[in-house]
């Protein structure tokens, strides 16, 4: 009986690694969607900058998350260089703005203003989605620099204005971008860049801190708070509150984020449900879940170039002022 255990044994082990190999082996040929540049951090020789210290940095704020992410503030990286580190890549970097109805008022402060402070010297690709292309004024854009144009519908809610958007950049990631770009941005466009926003924002996951609730307690959050949502975070729980005006990182990584709040946002829908804050709930959850590998503090994404803030040191990227009323198509 023990000789037949054995060979019994010995059968079953090579069957069962050999389906294990097979298994190996045919994931070696699927081909993936997007190739992500593995360049490594390369360095110039004689690049000279300032000394790293390791007792010298910000005391003010955290530079770093609970689960070992880099929060990006003034005062934590070097400009040259990072940009010297990151050019030798050869990056594209996508990035998509939305801007349908009354929005379309946007566009020229933010593409001007984006030609001045974001990514400058690299080569990126504006993804502009509108129902009214016709509209989109004349921007003159800087070499390596281009802008698409893309005709969407229009819709009568603000809501689905802004929700909609996940689905459109899943599809744009799938249909467009593979072998196109490198990493993508999602940006609102009420908006408009006032100081660098460069390399040190790149990684595979990247999400900013809202600017109404970096200092504010989880409770205070404004997470969905219906169990019935695919949103829904309980109290107690939560890391950071997190912007729905931009996020980014690699094509695969915002091809899953925006997939799954898209299709959570379906299900709720098919639920009758609307998270309290459409599309950012959604993605505050994703990111409770999936945490971003690198976090871009308010500085990113702030309440407006004239409004201040003890940790606020530059404002890179800010809301402009709105009226809402006046704005947006339903109240
Ligand atoms: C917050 C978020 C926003 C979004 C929204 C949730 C921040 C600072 N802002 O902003 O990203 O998550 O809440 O609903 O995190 N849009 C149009 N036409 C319209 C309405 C909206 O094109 O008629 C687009 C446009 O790109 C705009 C974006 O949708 O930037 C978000 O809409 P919003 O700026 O009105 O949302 P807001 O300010 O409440």
């Amino acid at each position: 009986f023990c000789v037949f255990f054995f060979f019994y044994r010995v059968i079953f082990l090579n069957n069962y690694r050999n389906s294990c190999n097979q298994q190996i082996i045919k994931q070696d040929f699927i081909k993936p969607k997007w190739t992500q540049k593995n360049a490594g951090l390369r360095s110039s020789p004689g690049l000279l900058y300032k000394q790293p210290r390791v007792l010298i940095g910000r005391t003010d704020v955290a530079s770093v998350s609970p689960w070992s992410a880099a929060i990006i503030w003034e005062g934590t990286f070097d400009a040259t260089l990072i940009d010297s580190i990151y050019k030798q890549q050869n990056l594209t970097i996508a990035t998509t703005v939305f801007a349908l109805g009354k929005y379309t008022r946007f566009i020229k402060d933010f593409l001007e203003s984006a030609e001045q402070h974001y990514f400058v010297g690299f080569r990126v690709h504006f993804y502009l989605f509108t129902d009214q292309p016709e509209s989109v004024p004349e921007v003159k854009m800087g070499e390596n620099r281009s802008l698409t144009v893309l005709k969407v519908q229009s819709l009568n809610r603000w809501q689905d204005i802004s929700m909609k958007r996940m689905e459109k950049l899943e599809k744009l990631i799938e249909n467009e971008l593979a072998g196109e770009a490198d990493y993508i941005f999602c940006l609102d466009v009420d908006t408009m860049f006032y100081g660098r926003w460069g390399a040190e924002s790149l990684g595979r996951l990247v999400g900013v801190i809202h600017p109404w609730f970096f200092d504010a307690s989880r409770d205070q959050f404004t997470y969905e708070r219906r169990p019935e949502s695919l949103a829904y975070i309980p109290a107690g729980e939560g890391d950071y509150y997190y912007a729905g005006a931009a996020f980014g990182g690699t094509l695969e990584d915002v091809h899953t984020l925006t997939k799954t709040c898209r299709e959570h946002l379906n299900i709720d829908a098919a639920n009758s449900i609307e998270a309290v804050w459409q599309e950012e709930s959604h993605l505050n959850k994703y990111f409770l879940l999936n945490k971003p590998s690198k976090l871009l503090s308010p500085e990113y994404m702030w309440r407006g170039i004239n409004e201040g803030a003890t940790p606020i040191k530059i404002v890179r990227f800010a809301d402009v002022p709105k009226n809402y009323a006046e704005v947006r198509p339903n109240a």
